[in-house]
């Protein structure tokens, strides 16, 4: 009789301990940002020992490019491992050191293209002194390793790295396979190792693309080395990048997994271009779009984009087309001359550039981006390899997908870091397929991109502009959607625990409450 009470009292204890744990996961148990697809955890300690190291048993991946092993180096100073030297291991059982990590990766191919599978298994069982990972690609195992990385914790009482809540199962997958973040070099111009820093945060969050926002109205800064007056519109000479600069950041930006879109945004934003080269401008007087009517307009694109495809090897290039105001167009006699001739109205020779364009960019082996308003306007002719990309309000993606083109969001009332006053609640609020049903229309929506405009920021702050707000982004591309929060509420302290993670990283994230910053008033 006392057995069977106590037998079900446990019974009862177990159940209702096992409800507790899967209830209060996500807000209480678990730090881990971007919630992982599915998650087993237990109860039980490990610790990093001192000669942790990389073991690659059974993996068919030969690391030619070290992309691995920097990877692990990048672990161990961010858990961070060189604190692990004073821990006093005596009064630990020695079967609770972990000696390693065991990396498998299946595939040897380290291409990094859109797509690249991204998956990976992350498991600690409570048997053994290996942590397992196992990955189809680099890529899933560099996201493997972040995930590790949120599981570690600095004890102080003990000065050694702790492995909470061991045996964990993690499996694994991104949501969204385009997860982005625009840089915009232009208005104000980005050092190098802040360009760097920014990639690096990017990879806590596992976004994958940096949508480079080169050159703009406002200056010039790369070089574009068969136009060799072409960065004659930087801002200064200081104020530049060679292209020996630009594939160093998509080298750095491929060894973390991260993809670099080039921009160049015509006809409407490249008032700079015609520095070094006036007659690009419509005139002199009236810079802006860049000349249609002139063939030598296109054989500069198409020189820029030859170089481009030497250096920038992701499948996309960004061509831009926002914004555009073709008044100068009209205004101008040469160009109003042509227009004529080629019984062309304004619009129409908007839509005449952003095609001769698309031309140019396929044949330099490119899939292409454009900004909205191209859709907009004449969505029935863009090339079918177009990503839309959407800016303005809401309600553009649903009728890209149906049109049969595919979609990337950006919605400006949600995803634009440069709105001071945009919430981490409605970044993490935006949903990409809002409206969208159909499982093949929804299959077209690539992801979406959080847009860091460079008006009003610059090396000084825009880290603490892009996080954390940035993270609750990353977190709708990555997790799947049953597993989202429906009310951010209550995500608040898990979100709060990984920006207080990228501050120990040296990331200098915002707090959340408050982005601390005043709305400048226009
Ligand atoms: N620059 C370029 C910008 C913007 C766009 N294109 C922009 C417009 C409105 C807001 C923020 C940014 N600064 N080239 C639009 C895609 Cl609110």
């Amino acid at each position: 009789m006392e057995r069977i009470y106590i037998t079900t009292i446990l019974i009862g204890f177990w159940i209702q301990s096992s409800l507790l744990v899967s209830a209060v996961a996500d807000t209480k148990q678990l730090k881990l940002w971007p919630m992982p697809k599915s998650v087993s955890y237990g109860h039980e300690r490990r610790y990093i020992g001192k000669e942790f190291e990389l073991k690659t048993e059974g993996s068919k991946y030969n690391d030619g490019s070290s992309i691995l092993k920097n990877a692990i180096v990048r672990l161990l100073d961010v858990i961070p491992a060189g604190h692990v030297i004073e821990a006093n291991f005596s009064s630990f059982n020695p079967s609770h050191i972990l000696k390693g990590i065991n990396v498998v990766i299946r595939s040897s191919n380290d291409e990094l293209q859109y797509g690249v599978d991204e998956s990976y298994k992350l498991l600690i069982s409570a048997q053994g002194d290996l942590v397992n990972l196992e990955a189809e690609t680099i890529y899933g195992a560099l996201h493997g390793l972040q995930t590790f990385s949120q599981l570690c914790r600095f004890i102080s009482k003990t000065r050694a790295i702790e492995v909470h809540q061991v045996p964990w199962i993690i499996v694994d997958e991104p949501r969204f396979s385009y997860r982005g973040l625009l840089i915009d070099t232009s208005r104000h111009y980005l050092p190098l190792p802040v360009m760097k820093k920014v990639i690096n945060s990017m990879t806590y969050a596992k976004l994958n693309v940096l949508h480079w926002h080169i050159v703009d109205s406002q200056s010039f800064p790369l070089e574009i080395p068969s136009l060799p007056k072409m960065w004659n519109g930087a801002y200064s000479r200081e104020e530049q990048y060679t292209m020996a600069d630009a594939a160093e950041i998509v080298s750095y930006a491929q060894q973390r997994g991260i993809n670099v879109l080039a921009e160049i945004d015509i006809p409407g934003h490249a008032r700079s271009w015609g520095v070094g080269y006036p007659s690009l401008w419509s005139s002199t007087e009236c810079k802006e779009p860049l000349d249609v009517s002139n063939d030598y307009t296109f054989k500069v694109i198409d020189s820029i984009l030859s170089d481009f495809s030497e250096v920038f090897k992701f499948k996309f290039v960004h061509l831009g087309g926002d914004e555009v105001d073709t008044s100068c167009w009209t205004s101008t006699p040469h160009i109003n001359k042509w227009l004529q001739k080629n019984r062309l109205n304004a619009s129409e020779a908007y839509q005449f550039f952003v095609l001769r364009a698309q031309k140019i960019a396929l044949a330099h082996g490119y899939e292409i981006i454009n900004w909205e308003e191209t859709f907009n306007n004449f969505g029935d002719k863009l090339s079918r390899k177009t990503v839309v990309h959407n800016w303005l309000g809401g309600g553009v993606a649903e009728r890209v997908v149906a049109s049969g083109l595919r979609c990337i969001v950006s919605n400006q009332d949600k995803w634009y870091l440069d709105h001071l006053d945009a919430t981490w609640q409605g970044f993490y609020s935006n949903e990409p397929l809002t409206n969208i049903t159909d499982t093949k229309q929804q299959a077209l929506v690539l992801g979406g991109e959080v847009c860091m405009w460079g008006e009003h920021i610059d090396g000084s702050d825009i880290e603490q502009t892009i996080w954390p707000r940035a993270a609750a982004a990353a977190e709708r591309l990555w997790t799947p959607y049953d597993k989202l929060a429906k009310d951010p509420r209550e995500v608040v302290g898990r979100l709060a625990h990984f920006r207080c993670l990228l501050n120990q990283r040296g990331v200098a994230a915002a707090p959340l409450l408050g982005q601390g910053r005043v709305v400048p008033s226009e």
